[in-house]
């Protein structure tokens, strides 16, 4: 691989912008500075003035993931080549084992899935189930494999729902490891009796899956795993917060001094629950994901959450599932593969949405499309920013350039864009992933199994929670 120089650029990171170049040598940055000298032999790619970013770390994706009896179709390969064509250069997936599945053998099944990545991916592996061997396994990839993330589905009842039993116990466990718990918040006995009250009714089509996820069955489950965390105190990571409720529990927890984490996808900032009532069945249930895409209002509250640092990371949720996939609820909302597309879009839909209204500043939109991720899980300034000896994940932003998204131009294998006809103004026009050029100008060369897997150390050493807890357990001030 030849040193390439990006000059003429100015850099944005999340705590500053600056006019600088960046060297790359070898996969790494070897330089960031003013009028750095190109090695002999080096690739120098001219910025022109746009934007030097880090590359966008998308903390949430499904590539080939098995679920409600199919799979998306986006593998590993062609998720990853999507997303570098948006400037996302690094993923965290998720290894999502059956019940009673022991973790590692997932996890290696995951393992082997990602080999044909084009990008760079990382595992946040879900607690599906308890018992001993959960415990031992944990261990084991916190230690020997490189995860400190552990995903609970709070929703998903008889498939992969976790009760609260597990809850407690998986949470325990990440903090005996040093390892981030993180949770679908949505209360699934709920969802699944509101479900069958409204077939009961008769509301088989789409109109049926907003309705039978209200804010208020995420902002249960939310609440209690804020609390049941609070208690075992230990950081909690609420993925896709879509609701002005949820985001309200955690910024109130945050005020009490809780750590807890919020994400956020670019469908929930930017997309209402007006779809749903579309009378067209693709297009409807081409949006049926969960939770659901709210009424007009959450929206505005969500991207308050992240311009006040109550929310912290944008992704997407990408789980693409085409129409004849989707078709398989035409008779029930219930049996609609939930999932919607959305790596490639992320960056110029926050951009757009956000830098582009004033919301987010450049930095800000770093901040939330990459260095927040990498800081929450533990791979910073490794990635999500523009430092010597980070990874070569380097993105030209050229907030003048336009471009409609649309399920015609874009790389994801899925036959539906929940961002159709939008225009953005703001776009990756270069993607460097560990160094080598892969996109250019339009230009996708993603590279078959280049990708690597990205190892996350625990935050910490491991301790006893228990002597820790007691050492700590001043009694917490009740706020009147
Ligand atoms: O719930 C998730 O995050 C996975 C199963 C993707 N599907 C979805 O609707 N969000
Ligand atoms: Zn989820
Ligand atoms: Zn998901």
């Amino acid at each position: 691989m030849k040193p390439l120089l990006i000059r003429g650029g100015t850099v944005v990171n999340a705590d500053r912008e600056f006019r600088a170049d960046v060297l790359c040598v070898d996969g790494r940055i070897a330089a960031v500075g003013a009028n750095l000298a190109a090695p002999a032999g080096a690739d120098v790619l001219d910025a022109g003035g746009r934007y030097v970013i880090p590359g966008g770390i998308d903390p949430h994706t499904h590539m080939q993931l098995p679920f409600m009896g199919t799979v998306t179709r986006d593998d590993f390969y062609s998720g990853t080549a999507a997303a570098m064509a948006g400037g996302t250069t690094t993923i965290i997936d998720f290894v999502i084992p059956d019940p009673k599945q022991p973790l590692m053998d997932a996890y290696r099944t995951w393992r082997g899935w990602a080999e044909k990545a084009a990008g760079d991916y990382s595992f946040h592996v879900a607690v599906t189930w308890w018992d001993e061997s959960v415990r031992r396994d944990m261990g084991t990839l916190v230690q020997d494999e490189g995860v400190n993330s552990f995903k609970h589905f709070m929703a998903y009842k008889n498939a992969i729902m976790c009760d609260d039993e597990t809850l407690v116990n998986s949470f325990k466990r990440a903090l005996e490891l040093g390892a981030m718990p993180t949770v679908h918040a949505e209360n699934g006995e709920l969802v699944f009796l509101l479900q069958a009250e409204m077939k009961a009714k008769g509301i088989l089509g789409p109109e049926g899956h907003p309705l039978s996820r209200p804010p208020a069955v995420e902002a249960e489950a939310a609440q209690r795993a804020i609390a049941i965390a609070d208690v075992l105190n230990v950081p909690i990571y609420v993925v896709h917060v879509s609701c002005a409720e949820s985001a309200e529990a955690i910024a109130r927890a945050r005020a009490r001094g809780q750590r807890v984490y919020g994400e956020v996808l670019a469908g929930h900032l930017t997309l209402d629950d007006s779809v749903y009532r579309d009378p067209r069945f693709e297009f409807a249930a081409g949006h049926v994901m969960s939770p659901p895409f709210r009424p007009k209002g959450h929206a505005q509250m969500l991207w308050r959450g992240l311009q006040s640092g109550n929310l912290h990371t944008t992704a997407t949720d990408h789980c693409t599932f085409c129409a004849e996939q989707k078709a398989a609820g035409r008779d029930d909302f219930s049996k609609i593969p939930n999932g919607c597309g959305g790596v490639e879009e992320r960056l110029a839909v926050i951009w757009d949405e956000g830098v582009n209204t004033g919301r987010l500043t450049p930095s800000e939109f770093v901040a939330v499309t990459s260095a927040n991720a990498a800081k929450l899980f533990n791979i910073y300034p490794r990635k999500g920013c523009l430092v010597e000896g980070a990874d070569a994940d380097v993105v030209l932003w050229d907030p003048k350039a336009t471009k409609t998204l649309s399920v015609k131009t874009q790389r994801s294998l899925g036959d539906f864009n929940v961002f159709e006809g939008r225009t953005v103004t703001g776009v990756a026009t270069h993607t460097v992933s560990g160094g080598r050029l892969v996109l250019a100008d339009g230009d996708l060369r993603a590279v078959r199994g280049a990708g690597q897997y990205v190892k996350r150390p625990p935050f910490g050493p491991p301790f006893d929670a228990l002597a820790r807890k007691a050492a700590l357990d001043a009694p917490t001030p009740v706020a009147r």
